[in-house]
C-alpha cells in the first residue's frame, strides 16, 4: 500500500497529487472470497454541459433519469477534464494518464496507441466481460474488449441518422436515431453476456455533439420555447486577454447557417447535394425528412424575411441552438431511463455501478460561445453522477477536485483490483465510501493542458489549474499571456486579476502550486520551449 504523495506548495498547503491513499488502493487480496465484483456501465455522452442537466440546476432542460441518478447515488460538483476535447478525454479516461505522457494531446495529429496499458484491458484480465458501444474517436481499432461497436462515419464523430458503425471489424450501418440505436446495442450486449462474468460496457453516445440533430419524436419539440440567456452572451472580453478575444466558437459569427442552423429548405437541399446538410439530410427516413421540412420551415422563414439583424439576429441563433441541442439531450435522457428500467426489470441494477459523464463540458451561449477546448469553467466541468447502493449514500454531493484521470483507478479500485502505479490519477473511492464527502490529504488543484492549436475554432494552446478557490491560466505558442480569476467573486471569469497587485500573494502561492504540479505529473515542457 503506497503512502500518500504529498506535496507542500509555499504556502504549506497539502497536494494530493499521484499516489493512492490507504483508503483508495484495494487489492486483489481485500476481496472477500465469493465476494461479487460489480457490473459498470460508464455512460458517456459528448459535449453534455452541467447546465443542462437538471440536477446541476439547469434552467433549461428537464432530465428526470440522470436525476434519478444522483438522487439515488452520488452528484460531483467538481470534476473537471484534463484536455477538454474528444479524443483526449476518452485516451485520458482509458488510461488513468494525462494526455502528454498517453501521447494523445489532440484531435487532429496522430492515432492513439492502443497497444498501452488501459482499464478496461486490466478489468477483462481480472474476469470481466467488456464492451465498448457508440463514439470512440480515437482512431486505432480498440483493445481490450470481447465487444466493440464503434462510430464511424464523419471522422469517427458518427451519424444521427441511419448511423455507420464499425462492429468488431466489419463494418455496418444501422437504420435508427442514433442514440436509441447505441443503447439497443447496450441492452443486447447485456441480454447476450456470459453470465458467470461480470461485465463492463463502455456506453458512449454521440449526442449532443454539433450539429445537434433531434430524434424524430423530438423534432421541434422546443419551438415554442423560449430560453434564457446566459447574461455573459454579449460577453466583449474587454477584461481577459487575447486567447478569448481571438477564437473562433461565437454564436455571432462562428454558427453556420447551414450546417448549424439548419436554414436550408428541402428543395435548397436537393439543388445542393454538396452542401454538407445534405449528407445527413439524405441519411434519414422519407417520413421523418417531411418532419424535418415542416418544422425548420418557420424558423427558415422568419430568418429569410430579413427582421433580424445585429443582437436580435445572435439572440434569434442563441434560441434555435438551444432548442436543437436541448432537444438531442431529451433522447440521451429517455435512453438512460429505457436502461434503468431493463436492468431494475432484470434485478441487476444494484449489482451495477451507473456512471454518467460527459467527455468534457460545452458553452451553452456563455461568453457568447458554443464549443469548449478553454479551461473556463463550463467547459472545463464534467457532470459526474454515481449510483452504485451497494456503497453510495442516495443522495450524497461531493466538491473533491476530481479530474476524468480518475476514473480509471476509480473502477479498478470499486472491482477490487490493484492500481498500477504508472497511473497518475486516484481512486474517488473514498469519496464514494464517505458520502461525498472530501477525505484527508486529498489534493489541492486540478490540472488541465490544452493543445490543439492552430485548430478548428482557433483555441490557444494553454495550461493551467483550478484550486477550490482560483484558477490560473498561461496562454503559450503564438502568445504569452497569464490569466488568474477569483471564483468565489468572479464565478463566470469575466475579470482577469493576473495583474491585480491585491492578489500579489495568492499569485505566487498559484504559480508556485502549478510548477509543484507540472514537475510531479512530469509535464514540465514548459522548460525546454520557454512556454
Ligand atoms: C467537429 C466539430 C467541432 C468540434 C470538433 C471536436 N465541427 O470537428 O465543432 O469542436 O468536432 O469535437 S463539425 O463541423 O464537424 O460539427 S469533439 O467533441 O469530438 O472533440
Ligand atoms: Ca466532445
Amino acid at each position: 500500500m503506497s503512502v500518500p504523495n504529498k506535496i507542500l506548495n509555499q504556502s504549506g498547503i497539502s497536494l494530493l497529487v499521484a499516489a493512492t491513499s490507504l483508503f483508495s488502493c484495494s487489492t486483489k487480496k481485500d476481496k472477500q472470497e465469493g465476494e461479487k465484483q460489480p457490473n459498470i456501465i460508464f455512460i458517456m455522452t459528448d459535449d453534455h454541459a452541467s447546465n443542462a442537466i437538471s440536477c446541476y440546476g439547469s434552467n433549461l432542460i428537464q432530465t428526470p433519469h440522470i436525476d434519478r441518478l444522483a438522487k439515488e447515488g452520488i452528484k460531483f460538483e467538481n470534476t473537471y477534464a484534463v484536455n477538454a476535447l474528444s479524443g483526449p478525454s476518452r485516451a485520458c479516461i482509458l488510461t488513468g494518464k494525462f494526455s502528454h505522457v498517453n501521447g494523445f494531446k489532440d484531435n487532429q495529429s496522430g492515432a492513439f496507441d492502443g497497444d498501452q496499458q488501459t482499464f478496461p484491458k486490466i478489468l477483462r484480465e481480472n474476469g470481466y466481460q467488456t464492451a465498448m458501444i457508440g463514439k470512440w474517436h480515437l482512431i486505432t481499432e480498440p483493445q481490450g474488449f470481447d465487444y466493440w461497436c464503434i462510430l464511424s462515419g464523419q471522422h469517427e464523430q458518427g451519424d444521427y441518422y441511419t448511423p455507420d458503425f464499425i462492429e468488431n471489424g466489419r463494418h455496418i450501418t444501422e437504420e435508427g436515431y442514433v442514440t436509441d440505436v447505441i443503447t439497443d446495442k447496450v441492452i443486447n450486449f447485456i441480454d447476450n453476456r456470459e453470465n458467470d462474468k461480470p461485465f463492463m460496457i463502455m456506453y458512449h453516445q454521440k449526442a449532443p455533439h454539433r450539429n445537434w440533430m433531434p430524434a424524430p419524436r423530438h423534432l421541434g419539440v422546443f419551438n415554442d420555447t423560449s430560453f434564457p440567456e446566459p447574461d455573459n452572451l454579449f460577453d466583449d472580453y474587454s477584461h481577459r486577454g487575447r486567447a478569448a478575444k481571438e477564437q473562433d466558437m461565437s454564436i455571432a459569427h462562428t454558427l453556420t447557417l447551414d450546417w448549424d442552423l439548419k436554414l436550408l429548405t428541402r428543395q435548397e437541399l436537393l439543388n445542393d447535394t454538396t452542401n454538407r446538410l445534405y449528407s445527413v439530410y439524405k441519411r434519414m427516413p422519407e417520413k421523418v425528412q417531411q418532419k424535418w421540412d415542416s418544422v425548420y420551415a418557420g424558423r427558415i422563414a422568419e430568418y429569410k424575411s430579413g427582421r433580424l439583424q445585429g443582437e436580435e439576429l445572435v439572440r434569434w441563433k442563441y434560441q434555435q441552438y438551444m432548442r436543437d441541442y436541448l432537444a438531442t439531450v431529451l433522447a440521451v435522457d429517455d435512453n438512460i431511463g429505457r436502461l434503468l428500467a431493463y436492468l431494475e426489470e432484470k434485478g441487476e441494477l444494484d449489482n451495477t455501478i451507473v456512471f454518467y459523464t460527459s467527455d468534457q463540458g460545452f458553452f451553452l451561449g456563455e461568453h457568447g460561445w458554443f464549443d469548449k477546448r478553454f479551461i473556463y469553467e463550463e467547459s472545463q466541468r464534467m457532470p459526474l453522477v454515481i449510483r452504485y447502493p451497494k456503497s453510495i449514500k442516495a443522495g450524497s454531493v461531493s466538491r473533491a477536485l476530481s479530474m476524468n484521470v480518475d476514473f480509471a483507478p476509480t473502477f479498478l479500485d470499486m472491482a477490487g483490483i490493484d492500481i498500477p502505479e504508472d497511473m497518475q490519477g486516484v481512486s474517488l473511492k473514498p469519496v464514494l465510501a464517505n458520502a461525498g464527502e472530501i477525505p484527508p490529504d486529498w489534493r489541492e488543484a486540478v490540472y488541465y493542458h490544452f493543445y490543439e492549436y492552430p485548430g478548428e475554432h482557433s483555441v490557444k494552446r494553454h495550461y493551467g489549474i483550478r484550486t477550490a478557490d482560483f484558477k490560473l491560466i498561461h496562454f503559450y505558442n503564438d502568445v504569452d499571456e497569464w490569466e488568474m480569476y477569483d471564483l468565489k467573486k468572479d464565478p463566470k471569469e469575466m475579470v482577469n486579476i493576473f495583474d491585480n497587485p491585491e492578489y500579489n500573494k495568492e499569485r505566487g502561492e498559484l504559480i508556485q502550486l502549478l510548477r509543484n504540479i507540472q514537475s510531479v505529473y512530469k509535464d514540465e515542457s514548459f522548460k525546454d520551449n520557454n512556454i
